[in-house]
């Protein structure tokens, strides 16, 4: 019904009006310093409190460009202060926002930052609906900035996205990470896709690492960055250092 949808976008609104960024790091394989980090959605609005739910309500309501231009404001402030010093920050669009003009827009608020930035893609979404497709990623990546496959492994799209997007990072699902260090198939997995990787010039990402033995296991296997709570939590930061 009609209230029942004001309500909805009320809700949204508020999402929209209240969220935060949350980071969390991403450190070398080799040495384990600090590469980078993930910023990730955290709302505070009750009735859309995961990140899945706001994106959702955005689809729904048609203004999934509004919010990845809001988020991407927050995070071209967030790259001029000093919250994540290590360098480069990863950053995750929805399908959707490759079709928005703004991504694309030499004048919009993370481009001048562009080298410092990585757009994840998901693959567990379809991209079949993205205009000119691969005209947008060519664009992107003049501009400077570097694309990751996300979430490889878990989707639906099986490696088309791989083919299409010609990433410049891949980055593999948490499940096949969860322990790989007793797991012979996911290992073997793994292990193939860094060989491929390696062979295309990819980077290799794992996600979710929760112990030092997938840890340990992930080093042999090539794997060159590595993210999960064992390195650290998405932390928010202090709303001081959000600046202006
Ligand atoms: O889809 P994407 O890979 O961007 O989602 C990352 C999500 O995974 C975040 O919500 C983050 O909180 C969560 N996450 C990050 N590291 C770990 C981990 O080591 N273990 C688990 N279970 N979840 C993690
Ligand atoms: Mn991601």
């Amino acid at each position: 019904t009609v209230e029942r949808t004001g309500d909805f976008a009320s809700a949204f609104e508020r999402a929209l009006a209240g969220f935060r960024l949350a980071f969390q790091p991403i450190v070398r394989a080799e040495t384990g310093e600090q590469y980078g980090c993930e910023a990730l959605l955290r709302s505070f609005e009750p009735s859309l409190p995961h990140p899945g739910a706001v994106l959702r309500a955005a689809e729904r309501l048609e203004r999934v460009h509004e919010l990845g231009r809001a988020i991407r404001s927050q995070a071209a402030r967030i790259l001029g202060s000093d919250v994540c010093p290590a360098g480069t920050l990863f950053l995750n669009l929805h399908p959707q926002d490759l079709a928005d003009e703004q991504l694309l827009d030499v004048g919009a608020p993370l481009t001048a930052q562009a080298s410092r930035i990585v757009l994840e893609i998901t693959e567990r979404a379809s991209l079949d609906g993205v205009p000119d497709l691969h005209r947008r990623v060519e664009r992107l990546r003049e501009l400077g900035f570097r694309i990751a496959v996300d979430d490889l492994g878990a989707g639906y799209a099986g490696l088309s996205s791989f083919v299409v997007l010609q990433p410049d990072i891949v980055k593999i699902d948490m499940s096949l990470i969860r322990d790989v260090d007793s797991d012979p198939t996911r290992r073997k997995l793994v292990r193939s896709m860094a060989d491929v990787c390696r062979d295309m010039g990819i980077q290799v990402v794992a996600e979710g690492i929760e112990t030092q033995a997938e840890r340990q296991v992930l080093i042999e296997l090539g794997c060159d960055l590595l993210q999960g709570y064992l390195f650290g939590r998405p932390e928010l930061m202090p709303s001081s250092e959000e600046g202006t």
